[in-house]
């Protein structure tokens, strides 16, 4: 594999101000003709020949400004096109390729999902529908001509207005699209089909009017009520919060079934994975609206960071992945609840991003170099990268870094842009030297902070001694230290007590720079317990020796609800992990009692209730453990805890699940989805010691729910219980939903989860299921991905069953979608931290795979960075 390093980045020899393709659109031969209008780059030294990028193409013919190009003026490969003699000043090259889009199976470039062509180009896939400068930092005014038989695809779009269309010969019709933002070639978007479409308007707050329109299957209208809302929800927050208006006189949205990732914020044209737009009651949980919510919102918010303002390059994807979903975080808290929307986003970073950060695939939030940039679209670009925005807003202060984002709209607006350049817009809005916040974006690796506490009873002061600890990480042995914003209070039996720093009013934040740094607190009259990282203000795992009674202290009286949260989480982590380690250890009483008393006050915020009886997950307990880590071991404790609370809080659970039943129809807003929540976290309990009482309520809500949230729920606790009924329910449920696939995909995932000793059968099985497809990424990942990265004791049978299954799939997909076997792969990123025998079971997978010969580039940049 031939790295890309950051260092070697050169301004673009040429640039290409404008665009036109024409798309003579067919199921096997589309003909595309680009037109370019090409000069060299002013800012550039290079004086070489023209070589555009290609991947696949079949090559037709060539023209310069007109004029037909011979053999001896180019070559065209596959892979490339060069022009050996470039004039001088402006020139059109324009090029004629073939594809075949029906034979596309990588879903990269001009592809056909159902029965309608669209295309996939972030990162490198415009380079697969004709020869280009395909790099982020190569802006064009594009014009797209589509044309196609009207039977087969009576609706053309592509990005920007349309400015023509009409009638052809022989049943064949045409439209002219026009957009006007240069926007680099990851951003372009075509689509053609026969779809439904749902129309909507919005009026910007300067008075313009967008048409807003959906496009979906036949049949499909009904259920894109909620993301048609959740769209123009998020363009009235944008324009009230970030001060940014929609630019086009068009937004559209299409549902596509065969989709790589959630969504793509093509200008003017997103397109979307159709799991993230169609909802009903009846066939999307609660869980489902808000995603949805979430990934209209994040492409959506694209528009102005991302499109309007973009990546210099690729390594710079944090730049608008990292802001945007730190962008869509806020408005889904504006919308809900923000702790429970902060708790909710926390639990996903611990559980996706710290684990490749602790592991083989650790990469900088800026990766400095790559192999193969699908494999980059990670957790840590996105998820680390919206914490890293979040603690600059932390530091800087809401007045400075609202400055700052305008200054960044200001001067940036129209360019490809760096990191750098983003950064210093908030070092100029707070007059701030932000050099050593930098280290975020680039030093991998989860930090540490370790906290000690020192109470003066007699000077009624508190000496706080924070250090930080940065573990080596692939690649960088050595870190420089760096600069956390930790929000922190001292909390006694009534609540926050009064404090003061080195003698001035304390405003709950301070700024850890050094190695080690110690904070004198005075005003403290009673011993107090620490409430540090409140809010997770930083993306660190912390060290603080609290006994049971400090984090019971911290669950009843802390002002901070994302540290009661955490005190629930690190009382019962605390617990099994004594279990993990001795499976007869008593449970204490003491967090009986206090997940007793979460029930009793659950009907005040059922939501924030529902997440502080959910124990830490299998994943979770691993990650703690760190090393030597044995899955059935956490298995058996989390079961052991679960079924005791389920045996000694029988009747709570009941009356808590009683309590928060709903009447009447259904509706996705938090509030009554909080009370789901609660029902349900406290029906899986409430079964998980086999209560005959408890499954029959399960049964009950199975057989009468009103909605998918509360089915689910049942399906899955009856499906865990391995009885019987839980057998019934799944068949019953398929009947139910045998003609939906996205519903099927629930039903799938269920089962993949389920814990038990015949799983991995019942997947194979599974397989052979008619709905089942190995082309199809949202089936696989319903299925295969539920099973490797959702279930601990299944994948990591301990006789390596569970791996060679899994490797069997992914080289069988390798071949036609590289990008999806890849990230299956993903699932092995813990293998190190695994108990010897299955260490090296999955060891030898790994390699088994990584010796195959004609590995795609995506699979053997994981592979061999997992073993390395
Ligand atoms: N920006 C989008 C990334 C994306 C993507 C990347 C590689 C291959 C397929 C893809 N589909 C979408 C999604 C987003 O972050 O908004
Ligand atoms: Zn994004």
């Amino acid at each position: 594999l031939e790295p890309v390093r950051l260092v070697d980045y050169r301004v673009p020899a040429f640039l290409i101000d404008t665009v036109h393709l024409d798309i003579g659109l067919d199921r096997t031969q589309t003909r595309i003709v680009a037109t370019l209008a090409i000069r060299r780059n002013p800012a550039s030294e290079e004086r070489g020949p023209l070589k555009l990028d290609g991947d696949s193409l079949l090559f037709v013919e060539a023209w310069l400004d007109g004029v037909p190009l011979q053999t001896r003026d180019c070559i065209a490969l596959p892979q490339s096109f060069t022009l050996h003699h470039v004039p001088e000043g402006s020139f059109t090259l324009t090029i004629e390729t073939r594809l075949d889009p029906s034979a596309n199976t990588q879903l990269m470039g001009l592809y056909r999902s159902n029965s309608a062509y669209c295309t996939q180009c972030e990162a490198e896939g415009f380079r697969r529908i004709t020869y280009f400068l395909d790099r982020p930092d190569v802006l064009s005014v594009y014009t797209t001509r589509i044309e196609a038989s009207f039977q087969e695809a009576p609706a053309l779009l592509a990005n920007g207005n349309k400015i023509e269309d009409g009638v052809l010969n022989h049943g064949r019709h045409f439209a002219v699209w026009h957009d006007p933002f240069p926007k680099p070639s990851y951003l372009f978007a075509m689509v053609a089909g026969d779809l439904a479409v749902v129309r909507d308007s919005f009026v910007t707050a300067s008075g313009r009017h967008v048409r807003l329109e959906i496009y979906v299957e036949h049949g499909k209208e009904s259920r894109c009520t909620y993301a048609m809302d959740a769209l123009k929800r998020s363009m009235r927050w944008d324009e009230q919060v970030f001060g940014r208006e929609y630019d086009l006189d068009i937004f559209m949205i299409v549902a596509v079934s065969d989709f790589n990732m959630g969504a793509m914020e093509n200008k003017g044209l997103n397109v979307f994975n159709d799991k993230y737009v169609l909802a009903l009651p009846e066939t999307a949980t609660d869980l489902d609206y808000a995603n949805i919510e979430a990934i209209i919102a994040h492409e959506y918010f694209h528009n102005w960071t991302g499109n309007r303002i973009t990546c210099r390059d690729w390594f710079q994807l944090c730049l608008k992945e990292g802001l945007t979903v730190f962008r869509d975080q806020e408005f889904s808290s504006d919308q809900r609840s923000r702790p429970v929307k902060r708790i909710n986003d926390v639990k996903t970073l611990r559980s996706q991003q710290f684990s490749e950060d602790g592991g083989p695939l650790a990469h900088p939030v800026r990766p400095e170099i790559y192999n193969e940039i699908n494999n980059f679209y990670t957790a840590t670009v996105y998820e680390k990268g919206a914490e890293v925005v979040r603690m600059l807003k932390t530091l800087i202060g809401d007045e400075a870094f609202g400055k700052g984002m305008d200054l960044y709209f200001e001067r940036h607006d129209g360019e490809a842009v760096t990191i750098e350049d983003f950064i210093a817009c908030f070092a100029d809005a707070s007059g701030r030297d932000l050099s050593q916040f930098m280290l975020w974006y680039r030093q991998s690796g989860t930090p540490e902070i370790r906290a000690e506490g020192v109470w003066d009873e007699s000077g009624g002061t508190y000496a706080l001694t924070l250090s930080q600890i940065l573990p080596a990480t692939p690649g960088q042995p050595q870190k420089q230290p760096m600069l956390f914003p930790i929000r922190l209070g001292l909390v006694g039996v009534k609540g926050d007590l009064p404090i003061r720093l080195d003698g001035e009013h304390f405003d709950g934040l301070v700024a850890l720079t050094e190695p080690q740094q110690s904070f004198l607190f005075s005003d403290v009259g009673e011993k107090p317990v620490p409430s540090l990282l409140r809010g997770f203000s930083a993306p660190v795992k912390l060290a603080v020796d609290l006994d049971e009674e400090a984090l019971l202290t911290l669950l009843r009286a802390d002002s901070d609800p994302f540290n009661r949260w955490q005190a629930a989480q690190s009382y019962a982590l605390k617990l099994l992990l004594r279990l993990v380690k001795d499976s007869a250890t008593p449970i204490d009483p003491r967090f009986v009692e206090a997940i007793s008393g979460i029930l009793a006050r659950g009907g005040d915020d059922p939501a924030f209730a529902a997440l502080s009886l959910a124990l830490p997950s299998e994943a979770d307990i691993a990650r703690e453990i760190g090393s030597d880590v044995d899955p059935q071991a956490i298995y058996g404790a989390r079961t052991k805890l679960r079924s005791t609370l389920g045996s000694h809080l029988g009747a709570e659970l009941l009356r808590t699940i009683e309590m928060m039943s709903i009447d009447g129809p259904y509706s996705p807003q938090a509030r009554d989805a909080g009370r789901r929540s609660l029902r349900n976290v406290a029906l899986e309990l409430a079964c998980a010691n086999g209560s005959k009482a408890a499954l029959a309520v399960a049964q009950a809500q199975f057989d009468n729910a009103n909605n998918m949230t509360d089915e689910m729920a049942a399906l899955n606790t009856l499906a865990l219980s391995g009885t019987a009924a839980g057998e019934q329910a799944l068949q019953g449920f398929r009947e139910r939903y045998g003609s939906d696939p996205l519903v099927v995909d629930k039903w799938m995932s269920v089962q993949a989860m389920l814990p038990h000793e015949t799983t991995l059968a019942r997947v194979k099985d599974l397989m052979r299921d008619s709905a089942f497809s190995l082309h199809n990424p949202n089936r696989v990942r319903a299925l295969i991905g539920a099973f490797s990265a959702n279930n601990q004791t299944q994948f990591n049978r301990p006789n390596g069953e569970g791996y060679s299954f899994i490797a069997d799939i992914i080289l069988s997909i390798d071949p036609k979608n590289p990008q999806l076997a890849a990230r299956l792969l993903v699932a092995f990123k813990m293998w190190r931290s695994l108990e010897a025998g299955r260490r090296a079971l999955a060891a030898a997978t790994l390699r088994d795979i990584a010796a195959r010969p004609g590995l795609s580039r995506d699979v053997a940049d994981i592979v061999q960075r997992s073993l390395a």
